[in-house]
């Protein structure tokens, strides 16, 4: 005879943990992405977005793309701005 232990996963505390492995998993394939667009590997493309709108861009697929993600979610770019980011990006942002 098979036992079969029927696991809530959702009061064992174990939902958490693979929520939070998604989410590492989804921040870390941005910070890829962004690495792959020049940017530093350690700051995510919302957050490059954010300081390139913040610094003034008039680049349109720049400010296309932020009003986008600002529809999904409103602030979103600006919010997720990591100041202390972008130091080792290939391509910098200037700042007017
Ligand atoms: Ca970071």
């Amino acid at each position: 005879m098979v036992d079969i232990e029927i696991v809530n996963i959702k009061k064992s505390g174990k939902f958490k943990k693979v929520k939070q492995y998604f989410w590492n998993l989804f921040i870390a394939v941005d910070q890829l992405g962004n690495a792959l667009l020049l940017g530093d590997p350690d700051e995510t493309i919302s957050s490059r977005l954010g300081k390139y709108v913040r610094a003034g861009t008039e680049n349109k697929f720049l400010i296309f793309v932020a009003m986008i993600l600002d529809k999904i979610d409103p602030g979103h770019c600006r919010a997720s701005i990591e100041e202390d980011e972008g130091k080792d990006a290939v391509v910098k942002i200037k700042v007017k």
